[in-house]
Order: C-alpha cells, then structure tokens, then sequence
C-alpha cells in the first residue's frame, strides 16, 4: 500500500508539495492537469514538467486523479470516437511519465454534489455537506454559482466551466436515456480502452457517484455492490477496476463498506482507495466528518481491515478533510485535517497488519 494525497499543480492549490512531504508515511500525489479541457490529449511536456516538479519535492507522481470523460462518450454520440481516441492518446503519455493508476468517473452531466462547501460543525471546523431536499430545490446551475462563491478562486474538479454551459441541455438529453444504454455506452468506452490500458500498463480506477443515488432524473450507476459487479463484468481485465471511495458509497448506509472492499479487494480490483468518513443526520442528509470512526458513521477499524485481510496492494488516500484551524483552502483538500487523517489510517494499518502476522 502506498498513502499519497491528492494535489493539483500550477498555483491552484494552497497547499505546497514541501509541505506534504512532511507528511509522515505519504509517498507521493494524485494530480491532475485541470486546464486542460475536457477530451483533448494531455500534453506529454507539460507532463513531464509536472513530474520533475513532484519528484524534486521527493514525492512520486503514479496516481492521475482526474481525467475526466467527454460528455458525448457517455451520451454515446457519434463524435465519441474522436474523444476516445484522444483518451488512449493520453494514456500512453501518462504512461510514458509513469503513472500507474488513473482515477475517473463516468457521472452524466454532475460531478460530485453537495449542498454547502463550508458547514460549521459544533468543534467549529468546517465541512462539505449534503442536504437532500436543497439539492433537489436547487438546479444544477445555481448549485455551480453557490459552490464557486465558497470555492475560494480554486477550481472545482468536475464543476469546469465549459461543462457548466451546457448543463440544462445535457439534462435534458438524459431524460430519454434508459439505464440500459448508459451501461452500454459505458462498456463501448471501456472495450475501446481497456486494451490500451493494459498495453500501457496503467489501471483504470473508476469512482463511484457521489452521491449514490439519482438527482435531477439522470443516470447513477457506480452506486453500490450489485453495480459495481455489473460493471466489473462489462470488462473483464484487471485493469478494469474501482477507486473504493468510502465516504461516497457509505452516503448509502444500506451499503456495507467491509464488505465491499473485501469482495472487490479480494478480487484485485481495488486500485485505488479513497478513504473517508461521513456522518449521517437521517438517511439522506449527511456532513463530512474527520476520518476516526468516532466521527462518523463508518467503522475505520473494520474498513483498514477489509484492506489488510485482502493484502491490498494498491494506493490509498485520505479523501476530504475538515476545514480546521483556520486554514485557508480550497474545500475538503486543506493540509491539517489530511495530514492528520492520513497517519490516523497509517497507524490502523501498522496496528492491524502487525496483529496479523502475529497470530
Ligand atoms: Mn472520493
């Protein structure tokens, strides 16, 4: 297992690669190139700028977290085959700088959704929430307005401007789309790539939505365990395979996260593993929490044991931290509450993996 935390380049973010090399036990970033508009080829110098870059701060650069999949490859639309092609493209140079894992979603038209980008919790931190019923009051554009206004300038992966643009149109085209051809167009897109993945030897990690479940009548599919097996079988190469994102699947209580990871896990589809904790305030409505099972609703303990039993051999990352301290960030992706998050899982693992081999 190797713990790494997510990262973004060229001035976009407050936190610096010196500082998460002090991290204790993190060896590397999950980055990303977020100028870059969605579809075209990610440029092999500007690629190998950034490696040097990460690598001169003594930290690795394997892990891609995102790139992220042009709206007419979900929409199956003729002009797919262009953006795919350009996707394989940008497989081959990641792979020419090293990268071992890319992450990426296949969520239509939103990305990840949340009602409030800075909630105050008792302690006085600040959190990513979610309430159901304002999301749904909302569309997805004043939801973009909102979500900016607390972006402090950063951008926000998934909410890109010229995604933004077309957003009530893109709604509206998946109004007519059953479930059954967006697993299709999800199989064309991985039966075209998959082949180059392996070629290149980088594993595809796909995310999970977040949240689970469907918002403004489009398509979820990466949503629990039943899911993930059907999309598991569309493809069935390893390289196929999941970033386990903990806090997104376990907005779903119905969904057990043990279990979970130790089917896929177990199975060596787990590339990448997202780990967070979520605390409920009824089945919907959910804040994000530091990472201690105490936190939240989910069991740390049992989660990193899931892991360990399965001998994952992936990587691993705290996903959204608190706001704390009075840091200055942009939302979920500040250094205190990560850095504390991150030795919190390390220390699960050291204890669990010691007890292990002891008995
Ligand atoms: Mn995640």
């Amino acid at each position: 297992m190797k713990m790494i935390l997510r990262w973004f380049p060229h001035g976009d973010d407050s936190v610096t690669l010196q500082q998460i090399r002090q991290i204790p036990g993190v060896s590397g970033v999950a980055t990303c190139l977020p100028k870059i508009p969605v579809g075209e080829i990610w440029p092999l110098e500007i690629l190998e700028t950034l490696k040097k870059e990460i690598n001169d701060a003594g930290l690795e650069m394997e892990v891609i977290e995102s790139v992220n999949i042009h709206e007419d490859i979900k929409k199956g639309l003729p002009t797919r085959d262009q953006y795919i092609e350009n996707y394989i493209k940008t497989l081959e140079n990641l792979s020419k700088v090293g990268v071992k894992v890319l992450c990426y979603n296949f969520m239509p038209v939103i990305d990840w959704a949340r009602s409030d980008l800075e909630h105050t919790l008792p302690d006085g931190s600040t959190v990513l929430s979610y309430r159901h019923e304002e999301v749904l009051k909302m569309n997805p554009n004043t939801m973009a307005d909102a979500m900016a206004k607390k972006a402090r300038g950063y951008s926000l992966p998934g909410w890109e401007p010229e995604r933004l643009e077309a957003m009530a149109r893109d709604i509206e085209f998946y109004q007519n789309m059953t479930k059954e051809t967006y697993w299709e167009n999800m199989k064309y897109f991985l039966d075209k790539v998959i082949p180059y993945a392996e070629q290149y030897d980088i594993k595809m990690a796909i995310h999970p939505d977040d949240p689970p479940w469907p918002l403004y009548g489009l398509p979820k599919v990466i949503t629990n365990e039943e899911n993930i097996r059907t999309f598991l079988k569309l493809n069935d190469s390893p390289y196929n395979g999941l970033t386990l994102c903990t806090g997104s699947l376990g907005a779903d209580l119905s969904n057990h996260m043990p279990e979970i990871i130790r089917e896929f896990s177990g199975q060596g589809r787990i590339h990448f593993a997202h780990i967070r904790n979520v605390h409920h305030l009824n089945e919907k409505d959910f804040d994000e929490s530091a990472h201690l099972s105490e936190c939240g609703d989910l069991d740390m303990f049992e989660v990193v044991k899931a892991f360990v039993d399965t001998d994952f051999q992936g990587y691993v990352r705290p996903d959204h931290g608190r706001m704390i301290w009075g840091e200055k960030a942009r939302p979920g992706y500040g250094l205190y509450d990560r850095a504390i998050g991150s030795n919190y899982i390390l220390g699960l693992w050291e204890a669990i993996h010691k007890m292990k081999n002891r008995t």
